[in-house]
């Protein structure tokens, strides 16, 4: 059979698309190679308000990445110790189906479980939730948003009454004081970092002050650099909290209007005196009170956050206190002001919207709200109570759920949780316990695909059609441009066929990406994330939107900024403030361990590289990983510059070359995420080492802390 039945429009000049890797969400201008075998070229669309033009090294280059070393048919294997043989889509069905059933005979729906990606398009989320929430009353649907967003959506939901970013880019413009905690913003979200940069070579300010253990491109930018250690957010942000108090930086009027819980919150920043404070992060109190003395003095403050704050077991907690210092000082609801979380993945804020985390439904609902399933299921044309009423398993919880042996089936897609997941020989050993591993997945070899029976070919972006929305809210139809390789298929059609082969004709009768949008909007209606009155066709016509974009809204017309009116999505229509007292890390050093390994990202990789590793720029612009050791962390390892070391933990050990650096905090290491068990000799499992403790509120582990020890190797 040839591709897809469903497969998308294929532009033959030039396409426009969001930019599929970080949720900045540039536009692009894609234009054709001169000859076939060429690659396409990218570069910044002038014409999305998101960017302005602006793209950087990833973007540029992903036209390079599209189509080396592609996934072109299924392939299936019994056993993970046999190799591959390529199958039909018809076989690969047949067997999904038969699986299936026999689970949903013998154990039940609880036994099967999907874990996609924030690097679905918002049709592939809603064909795959719909599929397994609706259709076959699990909710095991999760997402690598799991290890992401999840605090911020968490926090967000727990301080503002919903979650969504109040905020937009134009406020990097109008901001005066712009505080990036845990966020290394030149090297991650470089187009926005560019932004702020060139107000500052105009002299138009704005003041930026990083919190980072690490001194980073962004810092070396700052006008103050908190170099605290790990996990000491939540204290340094009570320390702040108690000189605000101090100063009179509380605006009492707005906090007594608009929030609640300020009693209990005034009591804990009382109990922080600064020297305290200071001395639990590590930073000089003066420094302290020179951020407290400038957020006091800003007319409008913004903090943009990321990994360094969501990933922590604090990390909702976290989140709620930023949101309260913006609350107590009315800092918030107004232009260039606001927490303003920068969101990882191209689309991790449309699979928030489309539900696609455990326990949420589509429309910023709740699997645990009765009125919210009803409104799902009567939209979705399943009969009511097939939405099962408790929220289903976490990422973590679907490996734990693994190693009892209570899983059947457990499907990932467009994620390579081999590489990306904590405690990965737990993982590798969990997942050998589950009989059936399906991979979706657009290129071969992956570190997923080893431990896989049955292996999709995905067409990717590029090749299938659909909606992305970025960081400000902002709504993009990604064009098809390019022909699918052999008979790869776009996710959701995958989903989409599967539905009707199991027995869900009508219900997932779809002709194309664009019918299965319109269906997922008029879900959102009267909802916060209202985005009714947008379609494929408004989209392509009139270019990208924000949301809200209720049903009549003109195009343009969405809103820049949520909660301009200052009444909050909550029963009372205030936010909440929270009094969370700081925990610090879940596994702090200690003599066996002594040093703290944080674990990130480099400007030109993209996660576990199975597109920037054939960009050629980018490879030699990041050869090898490296541990960043202070010298003096070094010296009492007995390590040199370029020795190899012995990177330990309490759940195993690596082998990785040394770079001595006097930009980390001493106590303090730092790897790459990148180079995972697929890159030969240059592997580096950082996340073996890593633990899988996480924040019992947003279940998103502490992907940014665990205690290790160095020797030479
Ligand atoms: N080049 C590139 N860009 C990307 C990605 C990529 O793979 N490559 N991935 C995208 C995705 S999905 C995401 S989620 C984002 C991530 O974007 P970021 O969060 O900016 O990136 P990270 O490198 O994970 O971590 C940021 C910083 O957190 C610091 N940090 C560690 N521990 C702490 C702590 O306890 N407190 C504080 N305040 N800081 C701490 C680290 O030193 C690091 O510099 O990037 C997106 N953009
Ligand atoms: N220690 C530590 N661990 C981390 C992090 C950290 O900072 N520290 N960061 C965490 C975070 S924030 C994230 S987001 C994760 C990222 O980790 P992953 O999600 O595992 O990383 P990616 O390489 O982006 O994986 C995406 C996969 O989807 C495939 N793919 C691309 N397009 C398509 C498509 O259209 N369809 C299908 N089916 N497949 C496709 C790609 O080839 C790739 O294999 O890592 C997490 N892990
Ligand atoms: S900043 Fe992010 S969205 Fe923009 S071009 Fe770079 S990777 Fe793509
Ligand atoms: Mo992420």
């Amino acid at each position: 059979m040839a591709s897809d039945p469903a497969a998308s429009p294929v532009a033959s000049s030039a396409a426009r698309a969001q930019c599929p890797y970080c949720g900045v969400g540039c536009g692009l201008e894609l234009k054709p190679p001169a000859d076939p075998e060429g690659s396409w070229t990218a570069r910044g669309d002038r014409h999305h308000p998101s960017s302005l033009g602006q793209v950087c090294v990833k973007g540029a280059t992903v036209g390079e990445t599209l189509h080396h070393n592609r996934l072109t048919t299924p392939l299936w294997r019994a056993r993970t110790d046999q190799p591959f043989e390529a199958i039909s889509w018809e076989r690969a069905f047949t067997l999904l189906v038969e699986r299936i059933q026999d689970t949903l005979a013998s154990k039940g729906p609880a036994a099967l479980a999907i874990y996609g990606s924030g690097q679905f398009l918002c049709e592939d989320y809603y064909a795959a939730n719909k599929l397994l929430k609706g259709a076959l009353g699990s909710n095991n649907f999760d997402a690598n948003s799991r290890l992401c967003m999840s605090s911020a959506v968490a926090g967000y939901g727990r301080s503002l009454g919903s979650d969504g970013p109040p905020c937009c880019y134009d406020d990097l413009d109008l901001a005066d004081l712009v505080l990036l905690i845990g966020t290394n913003t030149a090297e991650c979200h470089p187009v926005l970092f560019q932004r702020l940069l060139k107000r500052r070579r105009k002299g138009d300010g704005p003041r930026l002050v990083v919190v980072d253990p690490r001194a980073t491109a962004t810092s070396d930018a700052s006008d103050l650099h908190l170099a605290i250690a790990p996990g000491t957010d939540l204290a340094l942000l009570c320390g702040l909290g108690h000189l605000l108090l101090q100063r009179g930086g509380v605006d009492r009027a707005f906090v007594a209007a608009h929030t609640e819980g300020f009693v209990e919150l005034e009591a804990l920043w009382r109990a922080w005196e600064p020297a305290q404070a200071a001395a639990v992060c590590g930073i000089a109190e003066a420094d302290l009170r020179q951020l407290a003395d400038w957020w006091g003095e800003a007319s409008a403050a913004l903090s943009l956050w990321s990994m360094g704050v969501n990933q922590s077991r604090e990390g909702t907690a976290t989140v709620a206190a930023i949101c309260n210092l913006h609350l107590v000082s009315g800092q918030i609801g107004k232009p260039g002001a606001g927490p303003f979380s920068l969101t990882g993945q191209p689309n991790a804020m449309g699979g928030r919207e489309v539900g696609g985390l455990a326990q949420l439904l589509p429309g910023y609902r709740a699997v645990a709200n009765p009125e919210h399933r009803a409104a799902v299921e009567r939209h979705w044309g399943f009969a009511p109570g097939s939405i099962a009423p408790e929220p289903g398993l976490a990422v973590w919880q679907q490996i734990e759920a693994m190693e009892r042996g209570e899983l059947d089936l457990w499907w990932v897609a467009a994620t390579n949780p081999l590489v990306s997941l904590p405690s990965l020989d737990r993982v590798r050993a969990a997942v050998a316990n589950c009989p059936l591993v399906v991979l979706s997945e657009a290129y071969a070899g992956t570190e997923t695909e080893a431990v896989a029976h049955l292996v999709l070919p995905a067409a990717q972006w590029s090749e299938k059609e659909g909606v992305m929305v970025n960081s400000e809210r902002r709504v993009t139809l990604c064009s098809a441009f390019r022909q699918p390789p052999g008979e790869a298929r776009p996710d959701w059609a995958i989903f989409a066929e599967l539905g009707r082969r199991l027995g869900f004709a009508e219900q997932f009768n779809y002709g194309s990406a664009a019918a299965v949008y319109a269906e997922f909007v008029a879900l959102t209606a009267g909802r916060l994330c209202d985005s009714s009155g947008l379609s494929h066709p408004l989209l392509a016509e009139h270019g990208p939107q924000q949301w809200p974009f209720p049903a009549g809204t003109a195009p343009g017309g969405g809103q820049a900024r949520l909660y301009g009116d200052l009444r909050f999505p909550t029963p009372s229509g205030r936010a909440r403030l929270w009094a969370d007292p700081p925990l610090g890390l879940a596994e702090p050093p200690d003599d066996a361990y002594p040093l703290v390994l944080t674990v990130g990202r480099l400007l030109g990789h993209w996660h576990t590289m199975t597109r920037t590793v054939h960009v050629a720029r980018v490879a030699k612009a990041h050869p090898e990983p490296l541990l960043e050791v202070h010298p003096e962390d070094a010296a009492r390892a007995g390590l040199a510059e370029g020795a190899h070391a012995q990177v330990r933990s309490r759940r195993g050990a690596l082998r990785v070359k040394v770079q001595l650096s006097e930009r980390i905090r001493p106590g303090t290491v730092f790897l790459p995420m990148h180079w995972g068990a697929s890159q030969g000799e240059l592997a580096c499992e950082a996340n073996r080492l890593m633990h899988a403790l996480g924040c019992p509120i947003s279940q998103q582990p502490e992907l940014k802390g665990a205690a290790v020890a160095l020797a030479p190797d």
